[in-house]
């Protein structure tokens, strides 16, 4: 029995679970400009909450490659209303995919039950900030920063390393006083790492799941898809969905993804073959 505590509400992960997607930015990699207003991310919400997304992950600052970074105002500005209207148009629960500790705090007051940090709270003040406020956590791997993570990611042994760093990041936040039963750990595929990088990572996820918390893995139309099997963007979500069902066929338990239903879909026929659905045994 896995399942992740958001702030007092239990999310079972028995069953892999799946985070939808939000980016109020002008400029992520793959639906920059989309979502950027407040009515535009709430339509998207309810729309991936109807398609079957488990959790919602509302961004306010692109991590691609190069990315202008924005000021703590500004990300405040994007996320804030959209974490407040989100109960609104769905129930599902929300995090926030931020590393910045004032925006914790305030994307939590404003209804937040999970942080989702790219830099896995090593910025100051971050590991208090979830303690304090009792949300989940998905601490990411990441080799240096987004502007120049993918000049020359170097390892020589890329799935040791990455467990190791998870493995004191967990440490980190378990001597802080986080609840290790709020904590979520994520090999961050594309974050400083190569195309041989990445697919050695998804070859030996399995590797990563004796780390005491749960695997979430974002794959959903990243450019190592997109070096395989040479499509644009928006033309990855077959690409995308076997990615997907591979990282669950080794261990992972939430997939952060774009394209909720034929995600959804792809993990139902995984659950009634595997028999992690108990509907499929009553079908003849
Ligand atoms: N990937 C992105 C952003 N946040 N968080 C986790 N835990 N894992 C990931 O793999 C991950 C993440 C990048 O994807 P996206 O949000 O679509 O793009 P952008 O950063 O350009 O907004």
């Amino acid at each position: 029995m896995t399942a992740l505590d958001l702030r007092g509400r239990r999310l079972s992960l028995d069953r892999p679970a799946v985070m939808g997607i939000v980016n109020v930015t002008p400029d992520s990699f793959s639906d920059g400009g989309r979502f950027a207003t407040r009515d535009a991310a709430l339509r998207h919400i309810e729309q991936l909450a109807r398609e079957g997304a488990d959790l919602i992950d509302v961004g306010g600052e692109s991590t691609r490659p190069g990315a202008r970074p924005v000021g703590t105002d500004e990300e405040l500005e994007r996320v804030l209303p959209v974490i407040e209207g989100a109960a609104s148009v769905s129930d599902r629960p929300v995090s926030v995919d931020t590393s910045r500790p004032e925006v914790m705090r305030a994307a939590v007051a404003a209804g937040a039950v999970m942080v989702n940090d790219v830099r896995a709270l090593r910025v100051d003040g971050a590991i208090e900030a979830v303690r304090d406020t009792g949300v989940a956590v998905c601490l990411m791997h990441m080799q240096g920063e987004p502007r120049s993570m993918q000049s020359a990611p170097d390892y020589s042994d890329v799935v040791a390393q990455v467990g190791a760093f998870l493995a004191a990041r967990r440490q980190a936040c378990l001597e802080a006083g986080v609840d290790p039963g709020c904590i979520v750990l994520d090999p961050g595929f594309g974050f400083g790492k190569t195309l041989a990088h990445n697919l050695a990572l998804l070859r030996h996820l399995d590797r990563l799941t004796g780390l005491g918390a749960p695997l979430l893995v974002g794959l959903s139309r990243k450019s190592m898809l997109g070096a395989i099997v040479d499509r644009p963007v928006d033309e990855r979500v077959t690409a995308s969905v076997a990615a997907a069902l591979m990282a669950v066929e080794r261990g992972a338990r939430i997939v952060r993804v774009h394209d909720v239903r034929p995600t959804r879909e792809a993990l139902d026929i995984h659950a009634a073959v595997t028999g992690g659905d108990r509907r499929a045994d009553s079908i003849a």
